[in-house]
């Protein structure tokens, strides 16, 4: 690799997060790894969240789960995202378990399964409204029809406001939940219904559930603000940086970048940092700040493609460290001016950037 910007992934943190959680809750933990782990890259996630605690995968693509097969992980992965029936048996095949919400999907995928059943959790759409059967009828008629060809090892639902403490939804979600699994919290091995945010919630509580899918927190970041005032242990793993690749002095009136909205109003020390909007650091993040030898430096005019100008306090070396996310600059602040949250941050970060493990 020739460039030196670059994803750095603290696996320490990530091996603490997960200690931790399972230090508070008695359920098992479903290491959520789908988007190639939130950005920090699947495979080596998983298999430091497996040797950490965590007993299950989980993934939203078919695909996702085969990287990690192919990656050598045996540990049972959960597909979240529907698949379409006639690829029923490739599941089968891998032991990756699908997640399935209608009777006519059995009937469908029935055809694709050949010698291995097919194991698969059962959804239930409690107020989420995307994904999952909604009624007991619905069920009950899925439940019929999984005869030899399925194992129904699972149910499950999931939060809309697990991350917001005055949410009824919340409540409303779970009352749903038992209302329909009423009578049949035996039938299935796994009952699960939360996030990072509903984990840590229910730590303490006596639920009926004995699985949780941790995502957020794994990677050492908070659902909302909301939470980060309920617990306070989580590392965050995730730090991007570059280097200084020109230092240059301008004098007063001239113009930085595209469409030249910048414009030097003294001498100025102008840095030029090698990360662009193609590597998922978007033109929206013109404004914010990074850090240089622990001072944080405006970004002066619009972010290129490959590229972004900042405006320095003082000469420094080409090749000094630059920091754009972690360390002094907390995810959540650029989250902030990006109008977004600290989970679409680390998933935008395209592949032209590679991750080192540290
Ligand atoms: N379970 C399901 C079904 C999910 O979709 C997600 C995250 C998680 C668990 C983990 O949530 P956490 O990261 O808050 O712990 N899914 C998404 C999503 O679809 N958009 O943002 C997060």
């Amino acid at each position: 690799m020739f460039r030196p910007s670059r994803i750095e992934i603290d696996r320490a943190a990530i091996a603490h997060n997960i200690k931790e959680l399972k230090s508070r809750i008695p359920q098992d933990i479903m290491a959520v790894v789908k988007a190639n782990a939130y950005g920090h890259g699947a495979v080596e996630v998983a298999n430091i969240a497996l040797k950490n605690g965590a007993t299950m995968l989980g993934v939203a693509l078919l695909e996702e789960a085969i990287e990690l097969r192919d990656a050598g992980i045996e540990a049972p992965i959960l597909v979240m995202e529907a698949q379409f029936p006639q690829y029923a048996g490739i599941a089968a095949e891998q032991d990756i378990t699908l997640s399935v919400f209608s009777a006519e999907w059995l009937k469908e995928a029935t055809p694709y399964i050949e010698e291995k059943p097919l194991t698969v959790h059962v959804k239930v759409d409690t107020g989420m409204g995307r994904l999952g059967l909604r009624t007991r009828e619905q069920l009950d008629a899925l439940l019929e029809e999984a005869g030899d060809t399925f194992v129904i090892e699972g149910i499950y639902t999931h939060f809309a406001t697990a991350d917001e403490l005055n949410s009824d939804l919340y409540y409303t979600q779970q009352e749903r939940f038992e209302r329909l699994m009423d009578g049949l919290h035996e039938r299935f091995r796994y009952i699960h219904t939360s996030n990072s945010a509903g984990a840590i919630r229910m730590a303490g509580q006596d639920v009926p559930y004995n699985l949780v899918r941790v995502g957020i927190a794994l990677y050492g970041l908070y659902p909302s603000k909301e939470l980060e005032t309920l617990y306070t242990f989580l590392r965050p793993a995730f730090v991007l940086k570059s280097q200084l690749m020109q230092v240059k002095l301008l004098e007063a009136g001239q113009t930085i970048s595209y469409g030249a909205t910048y414009t030097t109003t003294e001498d100025e020390w102008i840095g030029t940092v090698p990360v662009g909007y193609a590597d998922g650091w978007l033109r929206k993040a013109s404004g914010f700040e990074v850090e240089v030898g622990g001072i944080r430096c405006p970004i002066v005019g619009r972010v290129c493609m490959d590229r972004f100008m900042i405006r320095l306090p003082k000469e420094f070396p080409v090749g000094t460290d630059v920091t754009l996310v972690g360390g002094n600059i907390d995810i959540d602040e650029l989250a902030a001016h990006l109008e977004t949250i600290n989970y679409e941050i680390v998933c935008q970060f395209t592949n032209r950037l590679p991750r080192h493990y540290v």
